[in-house]
This record gives structure tokens, C-alpha cells and sequence, in this order.
């Protein structure tokens, strides 16, 4: 694949491959124009006077910024016509948004987090979009339940990281490739064109101000990272978090680790079964960690052959690079 092709080109020929007719393409050149809008209004931030709360909170019960509400419309405006979408839903949303009569609807399903890691907006910190497309198999309208399928029924999942620069990251079920935008042309070109995670790695993320709280495996884990190369793994660890999915995903993507939301005792105590959706984040990151060589698991269960039972259902996530993600499921395993 050469360096410098268009996202548009890149997909219409993954598709074709596939044995697509197009629809794909012309949905994905759609998400495309979003997440350059998106990206516009990121960086902009106070000057489109985007940023702040917006006062409200989200059916779970998150307050939502501005910018949340903002990307999800964006997100819908910039998709909802194109005539391949039965519907769509997102984290902003309750239920999920039927394309009205006014459009043609078509055989795909799209979920999505319009803007993730957004406790990052204010302070410039990084954030991204991330999709996930499955197909619409039924008749009619679509409803909630035609959403709950497994990850390993997605044909695409992407995300689109706001940060130093903007990168659209994508696997069309056949290897995971990474677009940067470039801004003197107003498009996304391919800049990494084979994304792989390492199998071995020396890297970890995790939001450690909850240590109290993990689970005995977590636990072990972590302290064996610390211990560093005098202890049992017998090197030394580095820790990151971004505090945003997307951009500890795309370092991960980009240079191995491994990255834990997992099931705690606090949210065991809330009845709670991780913080993470399945459906529009863990799902189709799932799907590039696996397409980029590595693992995505609960620690007794691997993401993407989770049934899903609710539009909004969350789970535990680890996932990265396959050694570090296998130990954490031996741990896992050994000691429930
Ligand atoms: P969001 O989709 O509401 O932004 O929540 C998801 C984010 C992830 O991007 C990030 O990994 C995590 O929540 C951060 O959570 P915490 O603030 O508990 O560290
Ligand atoms: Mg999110």
C-alpha cells in the first residue's frame, strides 16, 4: 500500500477486495467529512466556543460537555443521508436514532462515541471519535436489539485521534491502517500503512488512583510491572494514561502495551460490570487491537465474542499486546 493515498482510495479498494459494491465506501467517505468537521472544532475549542458543560447528563448518567453534544449531531448530520445506514446510535443517546423517511436507509448499522475521552477537551488534552459498523440484516425499520451483535460481526471499526495531529485509524477486516490529516489539503492520507502491535511490551495503562479497588489478578499484575527489573518480570516498566481510550489505544497501536478499564470492587459494589461500553468502544477497538496482531479480553472472556445484551452494556477491557494480555488472563483464570 503506498504512503500518501487518499482514505478514500484506501477504502474503496479494501472493499472491493472484500467483495464490496461500493456502500461501504461511500458511508466511510461520510465519516471521513465528520471527523474532519471534528476535528476543526477541537481545535478550535474555546475560539468556536465549543468547550464547557453542557449542563446535562447522559442516559448514564455522565455529565456531558458541550463538545459531546455537538460531535454526536455532527456525527449524524454528516452520515444520515448517504443512504447506507438503517441507524445509528451512540453514547449521547438514549435509544437508537432511526434515519428518518426523508432519507433513504440502508443495510448498515453504525455505533459510535462521538467523542471520546472528553474530560480531555477543556484542558487540550487528547480525544477522538470512535466507530464500529455492523450489518443491518433485518426487515423494515431497525430497532435497539438489531445493534446486539457480537464484535467478530463487524465489517469496519475505526477512530479518528484529536491530537498533536489528527489520525483516522481503520481495519476493513484486513489489517489496521493509520491516516494522518493533512491540513493543506483538507484530507486524510495514508501515513501508516501497516499498524502492529508488538507481542512483547514494557509499557502499561491504567488509571492507578482506583488501585485500591482492583481485583486480586489486577493487582499482582500491576505490582510485578513496579517492581521492575529486580522483581519477577525482570524489567522495568513504563506507565502512561491519557485518560482517553483513543489516544492510550493509538500508542498502543503505534508501539505496544497494554491498556486495563477492568471490573473493579467498587463497581461490583454499584452492580456494574466495567466502565467502558461494549458497543462503541471496547467492540470495535477490539477489532483493531486483534487486526493489528493483538489481544482484547475481559480476563475471562475475549471481547469480541461477547452477545451483547443492552445498547449501553458496559464490560471490563484488556487489551493490547497478546504476551502482556495473555498473563493478565492467566491471572485472570487462575484465581476466579
Ligand atoms: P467517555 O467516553 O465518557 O469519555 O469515557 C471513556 C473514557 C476513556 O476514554 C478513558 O479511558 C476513561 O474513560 C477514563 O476514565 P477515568 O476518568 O475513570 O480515568
Ligand atoms: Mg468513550
Amino acid at each position: 500500500m503506498q504512503k500518501g493515498m487518499t482514505f478514500a482510495r484506501f477504502c474503496a479498494e479494501q472493499e472491493a477486495l472484500a467483495g464490496g459494491n461500493g456502500d461501504l465506501t461511500t458511508l466511510l467517505d461520510a465519516v471521513n467529512a465528520a471527523c474532519r468537521r471534528l476535528s476543526d472544532l477541537v481545535r478550535r475549542g474555546e475560539m468556536a466556543g465549543v468547550l464547557g458543560a453542557a449542563g446535562q447528563e447522559n442516559v448514564q448518567g455522565e455529565e456531558q460537555k458541550k463538545l459531546d453534544i455537538i460531535a454526536n449531531d455532527v456525527f449524524i448530520e454528516s452520515t444520515e443521508w448517504t443512504g447506507q445506514l438503517a441507524a445509528l446510535a451512540s453514547e449521547e443517546m438514549d435509544n437508537h436514532y432511526p434515519i428518518s423517511g426523508q432519507f433513504k436507509r440502508g443495510k448498515f448499522l453504525m455505533t459510535f462515541d462521538p467523542l471520546d475521552g472528553s474530560s480531555n477537551i477543556d484542558v487540550n488534552g487528547a480525544t477522538g471519535t470512535i466507530f464500529s459498523i455492523t450489518r443491518f440484516e433485518g426487515e423494515g425499520t431497525a430497532s435497539d436489539d438489531d445493534f446486539l451483535q457480537s464484535g467478530r460481526q463487524q465489517v469496519c471499526a475505526g477512530y479518528c485521534l484529536y491530537s498533536s495531529a489528527s489520525m483516522m485509524v481503520i481495519t476493513l477486516g484486513n489489517g489496521v491502517a493509520g491516516f494522518t490529516l493533512d491540513n493543506s489539503i483538507g484530507d486524510f492520507v495514508l501515513t501508516h500503512p501497516s499498524m502492529s502491535v508488538p507481542a512483547a511490551a514494557n509499557e502499561f495503562a491504567i488509571n492507578a488512583a482506583y488501585s485500591e479497588h482492583w481485583q486480586a489478578p489486577v493487582k499482582q499484575y500491576i505490582n510485578e510491572c513496579v517492581l521492575g527489573s529486580d522483581g519477577v518480570r525482570g524489567k522495568a516498566f513504563n506507565m502512561r494514561w491519557a485518560g482517553s481510550m483513543v489516544g492510550d489505544v493509538h500508542r498502543i497501536l503505534c508501539r505496544g502495551g497494554v491498556f486495563l478499564y477492568p471490573l473493579d470492587e467498587r463497581m461490583i459494589a454499584k452492580g456494574t460490570a466495567g466502565k467502558l461500553r461494549l458497543l462503541y468502544e471496547a467492540n470495535p477497538m477490539g477489532m483493531l487491537m486483534e487486526q493489528a496482531g493483538g489481544l482484547a479480553h475481559t480476563g475471562l472472556q475475549n471481547i469480541l465474542d461477547i452477545q451483547p445484551d443492552g445498547l449501553h452494556q458496559r464490560v471490563p477491557v484488556i487489551m493490547g499486546s497478546s504476551e502482556e494480555v495473555e498473563r493478565l488472563i492467566e491471572y485472570h483464570q487462575s484465581q476466579s
